[in-house]
């Protein structure tokens, strides 16, 4: 199967946001930009359709420093401002949702939480082979019964003479599989008790402990997405991250993935819209090309004022990140818009694609497969809404 590689891309930029980037963060988007072009566009629509997450990339993400890139070098990383990590993900994801989900599991649902809430022992034990690539993280929070509510989780988590037994599921876990360590969110109080709410390090060839593959996606293809079981897992006091004190914990390691979701979704967009435009000059019937009709002008229209509307929601907020000003109601809003937006580009390119729009060979309904993951996991769409409802009314409707 041959599959397409479009020439060089050369960005969307409708309103010259490059001229606020700095050269550090131009730099990092157009190495991993080049990157993408060079070593995933060309594999990752068979890894797609062969249902498999490209591993031999891994070890060349940890080289780039895309892992936890905006994590301090101390612990291996990058040291990255939070502009220029929000590129790498956009950049990322214009390869794939699931390429981008890898480095945002491992980053910031694995590998910030052992910095922010991990003893100096679990930091130094973890991170620097995380950021390398050397090993691989999860992130156990989502439950069979308890997805948009993880407040009422089951997985318990009961103190030993010696440490910790934990019990129960984890359900539609990004890299649980591949994994070699676990951040998992278990109760260590009565049901129910969301300050009970505890983060444990678990090495995942531990006894008890099992993942097995999520089988029957029709989204999200290249990437893992298992379910895991914690039966009777003993751990040692010492896998409990010290800093974890309930909820809140695991609500803050979702803000900082939800953060570089919003970036993502515009590297998803700009590769359909870029596709569509590509197609749509090429592509001639009724004797010229459909470009040229006013239908697909809109249609472009409409894509490229999305994805610049995005892009500036998204530059506002890194820079608010970076300031500490950042809200994670903020982050809901622009979570919420930039996948919606991704969704509708990739839909609309995937239209003007004709009927080659629903090959493989073209990018955008692997895209827009994708994309119906993203707008669910990491708090669903509709979740969003209510965040966003309950900060401006004050009332929570959840
Ligand atoms: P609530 O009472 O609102 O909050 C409890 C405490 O947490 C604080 N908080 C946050 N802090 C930081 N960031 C956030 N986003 C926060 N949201 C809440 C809050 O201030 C409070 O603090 P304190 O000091 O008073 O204790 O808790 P609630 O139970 O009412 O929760 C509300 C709700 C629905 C918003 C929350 O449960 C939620 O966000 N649900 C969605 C669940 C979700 O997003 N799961 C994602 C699982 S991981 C995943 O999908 C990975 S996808 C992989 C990939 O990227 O590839
Ligand atoms: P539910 O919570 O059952 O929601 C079902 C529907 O009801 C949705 O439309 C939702 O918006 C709506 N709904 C829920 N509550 C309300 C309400 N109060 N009012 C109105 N409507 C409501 N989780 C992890 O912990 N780690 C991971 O690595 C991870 N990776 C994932 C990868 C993929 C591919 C997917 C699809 C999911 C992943 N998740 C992960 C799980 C993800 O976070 C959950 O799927 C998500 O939080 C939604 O939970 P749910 O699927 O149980 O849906």
């Amino acid at each position: 199967m041959g599959f397409q590689v479009a020439a060089k891309f050369q960005g969307i930029d409708f309103y010259n946001l490059d001229a606020l980037f700095s050269e550090e963060e131009r730099m990092v988007r157009d190495t991993v930009r080049d990157w993408v072009e060079d070593r995933v566009l060309p594999v990752i629509g068979q890894a797609y359709v062969e249902r498999t997450f490209p591993t031999d990339l891994i070890p060349e993400m940890g080289e780039l420093g895309v892992l936890g890139a905006n994590l301090p070098e101390k612990y291996g990383c990058a040291g990255l401002n939070n502009v220029a990590y929000g590129l790498i993900m956009q950049e990322l994801e214009r390869g794939d949702s699931g390429l981008r989900s890898f480095a945002s599991v491992q980053g910031a649902l694995v590998m910030y939480p052992i910095y922010a809430f991990g003893s100096e022992e679990q930091r130094q034990q973890w991170l620097p082979r995380l950021a390398s690539g050397e090993k691989i993280g999860c992130f156990g929070l989502t439950e069979p019964d308890f997805g948009s509510n993880p407040a009422g989780m089951i997985t318990t988590a009961r103190k030993t003479s010696d440490g910790w037994l934990l019990n129960g599921t984890k359900m539609w876990i990004t890299n649980g599989s591949m994994a070699d360590v676990a951040v998992v969110w278990a109760q260590t109080g009565e049901i129910g008790d969301t300050k009970g709410i505890r983060g444990f390090v678990v090495p995942t060839d531990v006894a008890g402990f099992s993942a097995r593959d999520q089988k029957g996606k029709l989204s999200l293809l290249a990437s893992d997405t298992s379910e895991l079981v914690l039966e009777d897992v003993e751990l040692p006091a010492d896998a409990l991250m010290p800093e974890t004190s309930g909820l809140k914990n695991p609500l803050m390691c979702l803000t900082q993935a939800r953060y570089g979701i919003a970036w993502g979704g515009i590297g998803a967009a700009m590769a359909c819209y870029a596709e569509a435009l590509e197609y749509g000059i090429n592509r001639i019937m009724f004797d010229g090309p459909i470009a040229g009709k006013q239908i697909q002008q809109v249609r472009l229209a409409e894509m490229v004022t999305k994805i610049t509307q995005a892009q500036l929601v998204a530059y506002h907020l890194g820079r608010m990140k970076d300031d500490g000003t950042m809200t994670p109601q903020q982050v809901s809003l622009a979570k919420r818009a930039n996948v919606d937006m991704a969704c509708e580009v990739a839909r609309e390119a995937r239209r003007l694609l004709g009927a080659n729009g629903i090959l493989i060979e073209y990018a955008s309904m692997r895209h827009m497969a994708n994309l119906e993951s993203v707008y669910t996991y990491e708090g669903t769409h509709d979740i969003h809404s209510l965040i966003l409802g309950q900060t401006v009314t004050g009332i929570a409707a959840f």
